[in-house]
């Protein structure tokens, strides 16, 4: 294998994928990060605007030209606005997808939902009695509805805090009081970030990035957070599966499906469909053994913890997957999709469907799916897929063999299960030592980063350290594809960790789900704070982005800063073009919210901050 694909990925999956590629002169998002290089280095700094017409202005860092945009704005401006809007539509980002799934579930209530059903009945009536909904002699669907429509409300609400913010431990509620950023209707918060940013408008860095944390409050502890809750109700609420990952799980003989993207109102119906035996005859007739579907990024993981479904990759595997020329249809929905899926999957038999009418791509089938009629579009889209196989060129399938067994869906409702009822156990190894703490490492692959190097050798590290990793998103199916995920892999956690993972028959390592499912972290969060009377802040915890890319990530970040946790990001965010705010994120956060950020490339070096971060909060606490 050549030195230059090794460097690209760490993953003997990808590797080979890549080497086809190259032969076969595909390209792939590898090969555009080189072309793009050198990276406009203003972009890289932050001190580049575009938002006015009298621009687009930008600021020499080196301090020989420009000092201020013709506006007058400062490198401090440039850089908090420019991260304000990242913030901006990374929580849109998450919270358009909350939105859609209380939609679905007022639909489903109203008896409008084309096939869906409510799965968790129990956390349905949960969530009735904190949103102080009425429960007696109601049916479900009565009550279902009333859910839906306070979770519709608090998007537009235009006074008082969100309800699901009460979850967290009275001191940082009273916090976010204090500095006024107790975040009030989702929608709200983020039309702030967009006024706030206009030309003209707050220019004060310090008043901006706080209130960029309290618009990323209302993504974790209010739209992500009503994602995960509603898809619960919806889906089930996701207990222990096991199942496989890497693109080994793709099959020669059978019918491939991808489903990528984030909804899983898409997914959960594409893999319903998929068993029907009307589709599956059909598969049968035209020369395939069956109909696989596999998960790519974050839809994958929602239907991998609730049905085992396979995963077939993370975020920079999407092109590979296409490439091993054995998938009839990579389905989409919203969010991560590389754009180049379109023309790339023109060079095989794939068809590329794009379902959102959010989300098009030019040169890809749409098949438009809306909940009130989603089996029947389900099964059109399968259908298509099947009808594909003929099409299928056995010549160019290079399915690669690697692939790992994984124990994945571990929701708090299922930790607490697997802890016989109680966080007592998890809090008794906690002040043992026996776990040093938790971290929660999270977020997407970047070609800046060595393809699964950063997430892979971040989580090791920890776990021989005894610090017990919950993880979402790219990471958790970069640790399901090294086999982080089973609970065999607590050999490779230090003596404590070890201990209790064999006393409890789970990995070192506990899937949570996708990215919005970073919500089931903070809830855990603040469950383990509500039981030793503290704040997060003062809990051995961190969190961690090794290899980030996505503006949601930026909002996920700053909202565990915002929650008091530790957050070490391991790609650059664009905020170094100032000083000012570089301090405000590194160090002065501390002060603020009880948190800040670091910025760490190397991963066993962001380990090493995470361990010494944990070691200092345990002394703090006296354990
Ligand atoms: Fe330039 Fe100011 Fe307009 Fe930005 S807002 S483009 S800095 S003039
Ligand atoms: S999918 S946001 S690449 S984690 Fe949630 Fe992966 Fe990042 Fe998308």
């Amino acid at each position: 294998m050549k030195e230059e694909i090794l460097q690209r990925s760490i993953d003997p999956a990808a590797q080979v994928m890549l080497a086809v590629a190259e032969k076969e002169h595909l390209e792939t998002a590898w090969d555009r990060f080189e072309k793009q290089q050198p990276q406009c280095g203003f972009g890289e700094l932050g001190v580049c605007c575009r938002h006015c017409n009298m621009g687009p202005c930008r600021i020499d860092p080196f301090g020989e030209g420009p000092a201020r945009g013709v506006c007058g704005a400062t490198a401090d401006i440039m850089v908090a606005r420019g991260l304000l809007r990242m913030i901006a539509a990374g929580a849109a980002a998450h919270s358009d997808h909350a939105r859609d799934v209380a939609h679905t579930l007022k639909l489903t209530a109203e008896g409008k939902g084309g096939g869906y059903a409510i799965k968790d009945e129990a956390k349905l009536r949960r969530l009735a009695e904190e949103y102080g909904i009425p429960l007696d002699g109601r049916s479900t669907q009565e009550i279902a509805l009333d859910v839906a429509h306070a979770a519709l409300a608090e998007f537009g609400q235009q006074e008082g805090p969100i309800r699901f913010t009460r979850r967290a431990p009275a001191r940082r509620v009273d916090t976010w009081q204090k500095l006024g950023i107790d975040p009030r209707g989702i929608d709200r918060e983020i039309v702030e970030i967009m006024h706030r940013t206009h030309m003209g408008v707050d220019n004060d860095y310090v008043n901006l990035i706080l209130h960029g944390l309290r618009a990323s409050l209302a993504d974790g502890w209010g739209g992500s957070m009503i994602a995960t809750e509603l898809q619960d109700v919806l889906f089930g609420t996701p207990q222990p599966v096991r199942s496989e990952a890497n693109l080994g799980v793709l099959k020669a003989d059978q019918v491939n499906i991808i489903v990528h993207g984030h909804e899983p109102i898409l997914s959960e119906m594409i893999v319903a469909a998929a068993q029907d035996p009307e589709l599956v005859a059909l598969a049968k007739e035209v020369g395939a053994q069956g109909i696989n579907v596999a998960g790519i990024c974050c839809t994958g993981n929602e239907v991998l913890m609730r049905h085992g479904i396979p995963v077939a990759g993370n975020f920079l595997q999407q092109e590979l997957a296409i490439i091993t020329g054995a998938v009839e249809a990579m389905i989409v929905d919203v969010q991560c999709i590389f754009p180049a899926l379109a023309d790339l999957s023109s060079c095989f038999h794939t068809k590329f469907i794009s379902t959102s009418p959010k989300a098009k791509f030019p040169g890809a089938t749409h098949m438009e799916f809306h909940e009130e009629t989603a089996y029947d579009t389900a099964k059109a889209i399968v259908r298509t897929a099947v009808e594909n196989y003929p099409r299928r060129n056995p010549a160019r399938v290079h399915i690669p063999d690697e692939k790992s067994e994984c124990m994945v869906g571990f929701s708090v409702e299922a930790i607490l299960a697997a802890l016989g009822g109680s966080l007592d156990p998890l809090l008794g190894a906690i002040k043992s030592g026996a776990i040093q703490g938790i971290a929660g490492v999270v977020g997407c692959n970047n070609p800046k980063v060595q393809h699964d190097y950063g997430h892979i050798n971040m989580v090791k590290e920890l776990i021989r350290n005894n610090i017990l990793v919950v993880t979402t998103g790219c990471n958790a199916q970069a640790c399901a594809k090294a086999g982080l995920l089973r609970p065999e892999a607590a050999e490779l956690a230090g003596d404590g960790l070890k201990g209790v993972c064999q006393a409890l028959g789970v990995p070192p390592v506990l899937h949570m789900g996708s990215c919005v499912d970073i919500s089931r972290i903070l809830v855990a969060c603040a469950a383990i704070a509500n039981t030793m009377g503290v704040d997060i802040s003062d809990l051995p915890v961190a969190g961690a982005a090794p290899e980030w890319m996505s503006e949601k990530a930026v909002s996920i970040g700053a909202y565990v800063v915002a929650s008091g946790i530790f957050t070490v990001l391991g790609t650059v965010p664009p905020v170094l073009g100032s000083s000012n705010v570089t301090q405000l994120l590194t160090a002065g956060a501390e002060g603020v919210v009880g948190a800040r950020f670091a910025v760490e490339p190397d991963p066993f070096k962001a380990a090493r901050l995470i361990v010494d971060h944990i070691t200092a909060k345990r002394a703090a606490l006296g354990i």
